[in-house]
């Protein structure tokens, strides 16, 4: 920008070129805004499908009720990048293969997300009581900002402990999940608040089931829930901002898919759905996710039950018109 404004000057360009060139500057600072709100890759939006009320998923690691989302909301391998070999193209092979779909809730407001994983070498090697290195093994990284504000979330390097703990996922959510773990543990958020953090709890809810050789071939159903939050206050939920999903509206979103085989602590390869590093840090390195609206087939049944609903009220005030004329 500064550049743009220095060749204006020099040029000493008419009041109508300059006027021109502002308009001009004026767009490139919006397009170069963009990006900065996490837009990875460019001109991609990954679909939430909405879940009906009466068929929001149960959390228990069984994805037979994610069949009622059609195909095409799936989220699949080619659509990932492998940030350790960038060279390599995604597909299904025998070494990684997913599927992810994410849905989402008006009535709970809730936002849900399920992934199943195929691999060689099911790497879950960790010690018990070592919950903060979930992310060493085979795993699922799961990233939200829900108001899409951008910015540095967490890792605060430079400030003191009590200001880190503040920040820390205050703006935006990192969960790992991984298992079947060693210990009780097998889902952690990095934002460091106890209460957002509960695999069965009320504003999250997160399970895995693996079916397979552990350490050899075998498939890994994740399946979460989340109560969305714009700022997430590390004491208490009271004292947290939550946010109201929305049709059509756009959230930050990142899923990592972290792949160790023969080593155990060296990445074979470590697939995102938005091609960035350092997701774990900048919510501008999410891609987007958009909340669809709820699909034709169901928006029937709700219009036929508000139809209904419509006639009963109307009914209704006929019937308590005549009562009262009468
Ligand atoms: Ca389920
Ligand atoms: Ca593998
Ligand atoms: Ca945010
Ligand atoms: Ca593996």
């Amino acid at each position: 920008m500064k550049d743009i404004k220095k060749q204006i000057r020099r040029r000493r360009l008419s009041y109508w070129s300059r006027l021109l060139f502002l308009g001009l500057a004026l767009q490139i600072t919006v397009g170069l805004a963009k990006p900065a709100l996490g837009h990875y890759p460019e001109g991609t939006a990954y679909r939430a499908f909405q879940f009906p009320d009466h068929l929001v998923p149960a959390i228990d690691g069984d994805l037979t009720d994610w069949e009622v989302v059609g195909d095409s909301y799936a989220i699949l391998t080619g659509q990932f990048h492998d940030l350790i070999s960038p060279e390599v193209k995604a597909s299904d092979s025998d070494d990684f293969a997913a599927r992810l779909m994410v849905g989402w809730n008006k009535a709970e407001n809730r936002l849900y997300v399920a992934a199943q994983v195929r691999d060689d070498m099911h790497q879950i090697d960790r010690p018990a009581g070592s919950a903060t290195v979930l992310w060493e093994d085979d795993a699922m990284e799961l990233f939200i900002d829900a108001d899409h504000s951008g910015g540095q979330f967490a890792n605060f390097t430079e400030l003191s402990h009590e200001e880190r703990i503040l920040r820390n996922g205050a703006e935006a959510n990192h969960f790992v999940l991984a298992g079947p773990p060693p210990d009780e543990d097998f889902f952690v958020n990095f934002s460091a608040a106890a209460w957002y953090a509960l695999p069965d709890g009320p504003y999250t809810k997160a399970a895995i089931e693996f079916v397979g050789i552990l350490g050899g071939k075998g498939v890994t159903n994740y399946e979460v829930m989340l109560v969305p939050f714009d700022r997430i206050d590390v004491n208490a939920v009271f004292q947290s901002e939550e946010h109201l999903l929305q049709e059509n509206e756009i959230l930050g979103f990142n899923v990592e898919f972290n792949d160790f085989d023969v080593h155990s602590e060296l990445f074979d390869a470590k697939w995102s759905l938005s091609g960035q590093h350092n997701s774990y840090r900048f919510s501008d390195r999410f891609t987007d996710l958009i909340l669809m609206p709820l699909e034709g087939t169901f928006q029937t049944t709700v219009v036929k039950l508000r139809s209904w609903g419509r006639l009963k009220t109307s009914l209704f005030t006929e019937l308590y018109q005549r009562g009262v004329s009468e």
